[in-house]
């Protein structure tokens, strides 16, 4: 993408309305743009990374075994009016009526639709277990909509749901989620605790947030430090083992929020040095609510033995739109964002320090073609603007990788590829760029 064709509508100031680092950048760097309280525009730039989100979320829900579909944001009353929430939601809930005077709702989740769409289709205990998922927008009338796109009223969810036949398998489909949310989250340069939760108007017995430290996370959480070192399985994870044993090392840790904290447990479970009390971003949270939804709305199948039963359910959630401001709250310096190449918006800002001196966009112009030609993805600044305010613009913005190529690396053949996370510059021939762009990085696992 050439920067002069492209939307990037940068603030080289501090926007007053942001409290929050994440919510700055995201203003400054030209991502997104309030259209009301806790509604928000996505700009180009932050589509990018909302869609790169989107796809490690339903690549690993996949590879979980769970199904993609698409339900609408408006829902039917009367749908609600089966499982009793439509009165219990309160004013969260955003209420309207249609031209013939039926009430609808603009769903702030999905448990009542899906579990009406999964009984009206199934009739046999061999069609389960089934996790159905959708990512899609939400709205919730936050009585605080606050810190940009954390708390937002209108935001991106992905939601999945789990019907299964018996209160055991219904722990292996929490399980699989379990295991999908670490590597999501890992997948993302994020660290991600998994800390048991209430469960609020969702409802059931067991349920656990995901949480990333933040000093600016809205949540006070407890927990052993030792979970702070855990690595998620790989990729090879097979997902119809025992998974138990798979997250028996989160699990068999005290971590707790605030809500359901217990300062004499923790106490007793964790050495005074390894007790982490911090605060944390929720980013997930996964539910067991054995037969809530599906006994209120009279979903039955038939089990192996002819009786009739009530399919056992679970719901897990991600913020999408909430995990781009997270993700910027882990990372970034006091020049901008510093994105994890996972979700980085493009791979490569690519800065001409002479546009219009012919040498020098005729070098940016042939390695401009070679990069895409290679797979990468490149926003190249060929605008007139001064070299100063399009290193501060890169910066700001944070893509992992720039190159800068102008006339005095150019009179030997080269130039300077920089790292934005490490800030490590290094002057190399034109013909290399490629090559070394692909070397594997160190440490980096298969995951
Ligand atoms: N039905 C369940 C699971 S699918 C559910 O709605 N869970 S939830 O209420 O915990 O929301 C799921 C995730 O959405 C949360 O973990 C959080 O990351 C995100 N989320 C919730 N409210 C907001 C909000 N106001 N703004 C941004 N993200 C939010």
């Amino acid at each position: 993408m050439r920067l002069s064709h492209y939307f990037l509508p940068i603030l080289r100031d501090d926007p007053k309305e942001a409290e929050i680092v994440s919510h700055r950048l995201m203003l400054r760097a030209g991502m997104i743009r309030q259209s009301a309280a806790g509604i928000y525009s996505w700009l180009p730039l932050g589509l990018r990374v909302l869609r790169k989100i989107e796809q490690i979320i339903r690549e690993e829900q996949d590879r979980a075994g769970a199904i993609e579909l698409l339900m609408p944001t408006l829902q039917s009353a009367e749908l609600w009016r089966q499982s009793g929430r439509y009165d219990a939601y309160g004013p969260e809930m955003l209420r309207l009526k249609d031209r013939h005077d039926r009430d609808l709702l603009y769903g702030p989740t999905n448990e009542e639709l899906i579990t009406q769409i999964f009984r009206d289709a199934t009739s046999s205990y061999r069609d389960l277990p089934r996790i159905l998922y959708h990512i899609q927008w939400k709205f919730r009338d936050e009585i605080r909509p606050r810190f940009g796109v954390m708390r937002g009223r209108e935001f991106l969810m992905k939601d999945a749901y789990s019907f299964d036949l018996t209160p055991e398998a219904a722990r292996h489909s929490y399980n699989k989620m379990f295991v999908a949310y670490l590597r999501t989250f890992h997948r993302m340069g994020l660290k991600s605790i998994p800390m048991a939760a209430e469960t609020g108007p969702i409802g059931g017995e067991m349920s656990h947030e995901f949480i990333i430290l933040a000093k600016t996370g809205e949540s006070r959480v407890f927990c052993h430090k030792a979970l702070l070192e855990l690595t998620p399985p790989d990729e090879n994870i097979d997902y119809d083992s025992d998974l138990g044993p798979v997250i028996a090392p989160w699990t068999s840790q005290y971590a707790a929020t605030e809500e359901i904290h217990n300062a004499a447990e923790f106490a007793k479970q964790v050495p005074e040095e390894q007790q982490i009390e911090a605060r944390g971003i929720e980013v997930g949270h996964i539910f067991n609510f054995g037969t809530k939804y599906t006994k209120a709305m009279n979903c039955a199948i038939q089990g192996p033995d002819g009786s009739l039963i009530t399919p056992q359910g679970g719901s897990y959630g991600i913020g999408v739109s909430r995990l781009v401001g997270a993700i910027i709250e882990a990372s970034h310096d006091d020049n901008g964002i510093i994105w994890p190449k996972a979700v980085a918006p493009f791979d490569i800002g690519m800065i001409n320090l002479k546009s219009g001196d012919a040498q020098t966009d005729s070098a940016c112009e042939q390695l401009y073609s070679q990069l895409r030609s290679a797979g990468f993805e490149v926003l190249y600044d060929d605008t007139r603007e001064r070299a100063g305010a399009k290193f501060k613009t890169m910066d700001l913005i944070g893509l992992p990788w720039q190159i800068v190529i102008g006339p005095r690396g150019l009179k030997d053949g080269a130039v300077e590829l920089r790292e934005r996370a490490t800030g490590k510059a290094e002057m190399i021939p034109l013909e290399g760029v490629i090559a070394r762009l692909r070397e594997p990085e160190p440490g980096l696992g298969k995951l």
